[in-house]
């Protein structure tokens, strides 16, 4: 009885007197108009028809429904809204019954919770992921999930976006019974059929009380919410408005309610903060689509190894024995090796304090690892990754090594994060095989990984970079060589902009502020002194020979250096630290050498406020950021935004600095750079891309492609 053509998204037909609504739509049957209007076909067919006992939404493929269209965002809106889908379904005279399994996420759950009953199958995954993209549930999910489950176990769900399983949401009340077996469509028939055989009728969940059974209690929930968002949340736009909503769920008739969700559902939606979101998410997974992952296999990987065990080499054997891998260790003694493994050990303990990880769970995990100080040990693996100390002499000993032992096909990756790659390959009999892939530290904790390809790799050892990052669960983001690939080379500007600044008269304490208020968790300072001041120290020591005679050098950090302030570890650096302490104090003495250093240097200082600090770095940042772009070391602006959002901290909701770039409009980045020109035309020379693309009325994003 549903339309024959089976193109179409959402299907009904009768089994027995149960209507089975059958949403299909790849990948993830995201609620877009064809989905919407197909739901509310199917209910008018249901009503019509005298057969119809009940209704049973179910979703094909591996999902229940991820939620509204996200593609969809930003476009004139179709009829009919999901608000009105989930009124139709609710509204139902007949029982419907939603069965869930896999993402149940945002809409999707919305749909759920319209329907009169919910099964959940184990693979289920309930939650309310809005917050995540800039968004608050906008399907009455603010309304409709106090009411069945409680305001504090509400706001829970939608100030963390996090993904309830099965079993947790039938002890939360989000459904009613758990589905055995994996077909979700058998579940949903028993349930239904149950219910038909019991005369169940319709329940709607906007006549739940969950919330009114403690009403103290539920008001104390919305204090602490409000409390931790103005917090947790700082600069965020709707965690605010999801707290506001379901405080008008408590306070308003359903109907009322319904419309404050949609007043303050279109305000986010309408927010760059959602803009800048929805952006990330796209970025991150289009960043995972290399050119060689669509023109390559991947080599199979099934055993590693990793040279070095240091923090960065014992970190990346962490993520890979995450990953379900066996890793082999080499260091050059015993002692060492020991350490390496004790390192590996710490952090496994400290995820079993955490209540993370059991302890078998350790167990089992540590028994995929095993050490040796023979490189013979790497002889049978099939991927191994070099984390030695970063000296190119060093390196090519190493992989020298690798080329004797490893085997035929086995992919040789380096952890460098600097170096030149085709210069490590060279000394290699195999440079087709030899590849980067720079972690980030804590190696097991941070997400980015620059997946960095030499001239003479194979495309089918970038895919098999590609299939090992997403293994391990991490953001992959493809660069070209150069000195700092992309992260590191634009981390360089950011702290050479902020240097200058400091020198022309900015307090670091006062860049480190106007940089956390954009949205950065630490100022460029604060990073330096957590980091240790002596690595910079190092670098700028490596890179005096071959500087540019044109560079303004600003000494400051080198004088706090030359004493001994290396940041945090040393208890003084840009700040004081009191013993243990890991947020520090400012310094009089550090404003005195920044004062002595301006004085030889003859610079009157001058005022900067906050907005021009951001300014000037955000500036440097996208300028360089486009150079490498035009060089092709990132082959689109998404790539450059994803690396900067998961590796350097960012600020999501901005998008990335490409991303901010647009929003402010390159013609004024231009004219900022235009300015700067005038004080030092080196450092600020606009990038003649960002020239073109003004001069085309272009835009950055008019270069990711058909990336969404
Ligand atoms: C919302 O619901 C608002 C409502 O409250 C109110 C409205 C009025 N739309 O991640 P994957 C695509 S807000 C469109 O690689 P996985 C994704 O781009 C929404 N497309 O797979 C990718 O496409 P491609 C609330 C979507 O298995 C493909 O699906 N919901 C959507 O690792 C596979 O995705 C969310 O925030 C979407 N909603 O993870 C859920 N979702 O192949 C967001 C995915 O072309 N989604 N795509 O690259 C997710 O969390 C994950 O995608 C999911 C699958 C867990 C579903």
């Amino acid at each position: 009885m549903s339309p024959s053509n089976t193109l179409r998204a959402v299907t009904w037909s009768l089994s027995g007197n149960i209507l089975v609504v059958t949403i299909d739509h790849p990948p993830v049957n995201a609620l877009s108009a064809d989905v919407r209007r197909g739901l509310v076909d199917s209910l008018d067919a249901a009503e019509r028809d005298p057969a119809v006992a009940a209704v049973l939404i179910v979703g094909a493929g591996r999902n229940f429904i991820a939620g509204a269209d996200i593609r969809e965002f930003g476009k004139p809106p179709q009829p009919p809204a999901l608000p009105d889908v989930c009124e139709r379904i609710e509204a139902a005279s007949k029982p419907v019954v939603a069965a869930l399994h896999g993402a149940t996420l945002g809409g999707g759950l919305e749909i759920a919770l319209a329907a009169h009953y919910r099964v959940a199958l184990a693979s289920a995954k309930l939650g309310l992921p809005e917050v995540k993209l800039g968004l608050m549930p906008g399907a009455g999910g603010t309304q409709r999930t106090p009411r069945l489950i409680g305001v504090a176990a509400a706001l829970d769900l939608m100030l963390s976006g996090r993904h309830a399983n099965a079993e947790e949401a039938l002890a939360l009340g989000l459904v009613n019974q758990l589905g055995k077996g994996e077909d979700v469509l058998e579940a949903g028939l028993a349930y239904a059929r149950e219910l038909v055989a019991r005369h169940a009728p319709p329940r709607r969940t906007r006549d739940a009380r969950a919330f009114e059974a403690d009403p103290a209690a539920a008001r104390t929930a919305i204090d602490e919410a409000r409390r931790h968002t103005a917090t947790r949340s700082r600069g965020l736009f709707s965690p605010g408005k999801i707290v506001d909503a379901v405080q008008a769920a408590l306070e308003l008739p359903f109907d009322e309610g319904l419309a404050y969700e949609r007043r303050a559902f279109l305000e986010c939606l309408d927010s760059p903060q959602r803009a800048g979101l929805v952006h990330a998410f796209f970025a991150e997974r289009e960043a995972a689509k290399a050119p060689e992952t669509k023109a390559a296999s991947p080599r199979p990987i099934a055993s590693t190894g990793v040279v070095g065990g240091g923090t960065m080499g014992a970190g990346i054997a962490v993520a890979i024995l995450e990953a379900g891998l066996p890793v082999v260790m080499i260091e050059r003694d015993d002692e060492a090796l020991a350490r390496g493994r004790a390192y590996v050990e710490r952090v496994y303990d400290g995820l079993v304090a955490k209540g993370r990880l059991s302890r078998a769970g350790k167990e089992q995990a540590l028994a995929r690892f095993t050490g040796s100080t023979d490189y013979a040990a790497l002889s049978t693996v099939d991927l191994i990754v070099e984390a030695v100390f970063e000296d190119m002499a060093v390196k090519k000993t190493v992989f020298a090594e690798l080329d004797r032992v490893a085997r035929p096909q086995a992919v040789l990756a380096t952890n460098t994060s600097y170096l030149d790659i085709d210069e490590i390959a060279a000394v290699t009999s195999r440079p087709a095989d030899v590849i980067g892939l720079h972690f980030f530290s804590p190696a097991h904790v941070m997400k980015l990984l620059e997946i960095v390809v030499p001239a003479r790799v194979a495309t089918d050892v970038v895919s098999t970079a590609f299939e090992f990052a997403r293994r391990l669960g991490k953001t992959p983001v493809r660069a070209g060589v150069c000195d700092g690939f992309i992260g590191n080379r634009l981390l360089a500007v950011y702290r050479t902009a902020a240097d200058y600044l400091m020198e022309d008269g900015a307090s670091p304490y006062q860049i480190d502020r106007a940089m956390r208020e954009f949205g950065y968790p630490m100022g460029p300072y604060q990073v330096v002194d957590l980091a240790g001041g002596d690595i910079g120290w190092a670098a700028r020591k490596r890179r005096a020979p071959t500087r540019d005679a044109r560079m303004r050098y600003v000494e400051i950090a080198d004088r706090l250096c030359e004493r001994g302030w290396f940041g945090q570890k040393t208890g003084r650096g840009f700040y004081r630290y009191e013993p243990g302490a890991r947020t520090g104090s400012p310094d009089p003495e550090v404003e005195a050498i920044i004062d002595a250093e301006r004085q030889r240097h003859g610079i009157v200082p001058r005022h900067f406020d906050d907005e021009e600090i951001v300014r000037r770095l955000m500036t440097a940042v996208i300028n360089e950021a486009a150079n490498i772009v035009r060089e092709g070391i990132a082959l689109r602006p998404l790539d450059v935004d994803v690396a900067l959002v998961h590796g350097y901290g960012f600020p999501r909701h901005r998008g990335g600095p490409m991303m901010y770039a647009d929003t402010i409009g390159l013609a004024h980045v231009l004219a900022d750079l235009r300015r700067y020109e005038e004080e030092d035309a080196f450092f600020w020379q606009p990038s003649p891309l960002i020239v073109e693309l003004v001069e085309r009325g272009a835009s950055f994003s008019s270069l990711n492609g058909a990336a969404r």
